[in-house]
């Protein structure tokens, strides 16, 4: 069949299409769209919060993440070794009018890739719902996103809470006497929320207060609440490190590959860590009982890592496609948490996260350089921590800013243990404020008299945002353009 766009004719192979508003609605397990001509430039969307979205060169062939399949904390390992441009979910490419043609799948389990004239679309199983838009690159994006939000729900419209984190400052060396600190030197700065990363539990698996919290957890909470913060906590509830009690006393709730092996989620902490089969009944009673317990404790903004592990290919107790394990298994996250519980997913698969999380981490981290050229050069990996990397995915993916609160990870005020230039800060200080979303790591004691004020400017100033080319935005009255930053090595 073939679809009609203002100044654009598409031979179409799908089950069925349908109009829907100025684009089309197809069903399919694969459709394609050909266009006249070959396009130049792919619009890429990694499969979760920090693999690579960018636009690509399409005469310039992927390279593999090294060692291909073997990090899937970069991007879907399943694809590792394609051939050809694809990503998670959607895709695009530019038109010879300027204009946009957009794919992208209304339903979890799907994948968009560049084929020469075409766009294919394809679910890894059964078959399903397809957009089709083409016009300027913001409305294409804007319609598919309402689209979106139909069949998935939206959350977080109202304002993001502004956030202190304990992560790009402290790392996992938190303790009782550091936050006590922090806590005390933030008083009068205007945040919501004092969220503690990774480094206050036992283990990946075993997630009770470690020995530099021995007061426990809750009493931290309380203290947090006192002095005016909704306390915040970092957890990764699909994962398990082999040194956890979890691994040992129990094998069997494991993620497993067809031989019956663990399946691998990443190294990370000095080594391997697994997946949990979050289709497993007794999983998903202990699941529950975590999540309850954290916010029993009185954590209400839940900072959930490490999500992609239960969208991992393996063999599963309830035999879904995977995307859809792990949408169950975040549905099951959030009924437990609540509905007044603020869930920020990290490392999480986009599409199958949306109507269930508040918000989203729409990058890689953040660090307190630029350029990551190790990974960056020698394992072609654009997902490792840094300014650049996190906001060249991010800039690619604040079209997500009206079905969930898109967080850019955090911005720098310190010029103490930093390696950023000041108008690298600014970029990750501006980037913050259009995507609606404002965090720091810096510890207030590490701040000078100036950077104080910069940072209590930046967290109190309203500012109009407003989009005005595909990497330039108006800050008020300040005109914004990153496509300097990534001029050129935009990857
Ligand atoms: C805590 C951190 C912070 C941070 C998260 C996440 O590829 N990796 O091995 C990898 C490790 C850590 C990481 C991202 C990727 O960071 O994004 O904000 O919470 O975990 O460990």
């Amino acid at each position: 069949m073939r679809l009609i766009f203002a100044g654009l004719e598409l031979e179409v192979q799908a089950e069925s299409s349908q109009a829907a508003g100025t684009g089309y609605v197809l069903h399919g397990g694969t459709v394609q769209l050909t266009q006249p001509e070959a396009p130049a430039r792919f619009f890429r969307h990694g499969w979760q919060s920090w693999s690579l979205a960018s636009w690509l060169e399409l005469d310039k062939p992927p390279v593999p993440i090294q060692p291909p399949g073997r990090r899937p904390q970069a991007d879907d390992p399943v694809y590792a070794l394609s051939p050809r441009h694809g990503g998670s979910a959607l895709g695009a490419v530019e038109c010879p009018d300027g204009k946009v043609l957009l794919l992208g799948a209304l339903a979890p389990g799907g994948r968009v890739e560049a084929h020469g004239r075409a766009l294919r679309g394809f679910y890894e199983s059964g078959a399903g719902d397809w957009f089709v838009a083409h016009g300027e690159e913001a409305a294409a994006f804007a319609h598919y996103a309402e689209m979106l939000a139909e069949r998935l729900g939206q959350r977080g419209q109202s304002p993001a809470p502004r956030v202190w984190c304990s992560w790009y400052s402290f790392y996992t060396g938190i303790s009782e006497p550091v936050i006590h600190q922090v806590l005390e030197g933030l008083q009068g700065l205007p945040f919501e929320v004092f969220q503690l990363d990774d480094g206050w539990q036992q283990d990946m698996g075993d997630w009770e207060a470690n020995e530099k919290f021995p007061s426990g957890m809750q009493a931290l909470a309380r203290r947090i609440r006192a002095m005016g913060y909704t306390p915040g906590l970092w957890m990764a509830p699909f994962i398990v490190r082999p040194s956890s009690r979890l691994y040992r006393e129990r094998p069997d709730w494991l993620l497993k590959d067809a031989q019956g092996e663990p399946v691998p989620a990443g190294i990370n902490w000095g080594g391997f860590y697994y997946a949990l089969d979050t289709t497993h009944p007794q999983v998903q009673a202990w699941l529950r009982g975590v999540i309850q317990r954290a916010v029993a404790w009185g954590y209400t903004y839940l900072k959930l890592d490490f999500l992609y592990a239960a969208a991992l290919p393996g063999v599963r107790q309830q035999n879904i496609p995977r995307e859809q394990a792990y949408r169950e298994a975040m549905r099951l996250v959030r009924e437990a948490a609540g509905e007044e519980t603020y869930i920020l997913a990290c490392g999480a698969p986009v599409l199958p996260s949306l109507g269930l999380v508040d918000g989203l981490r729409i990058g890689p981290d953040v660090a307190p350089l630029w350029r990551n050229e190790d990974r960056e050069d020698y394992l072609h990996d654009l997902t490792g921590p840094g300014g650049l990397n996190a906001l060249r995915t991010s800039l690619h993916r604040l079209w997500l800013r009206r079905l969930v609160q898109t967080d850019p990870d955090v911005a720098y005020f310190r010029t103490r243990y930093n390696l950023l230039s000041p108008p690298q800060r600014q970029a990750l200080q501006d980037l913050a404020k259009i995507a609606g979303f404002l965090a720091t790591s810096d510890p207030p004691q590490w701040l000078e008299p100036d950077e104080r004020q910069a940072l209590e400017r930046w967290l109190s100033e309203e500012v109009a945002v407003s989009q005005i080319g595909r990497y330039r935005f108006l800050l008020g009255e300040r005109e914004v353009d990153f496509g300097e930053w990534l001029g050129g090595r935009d990857a």
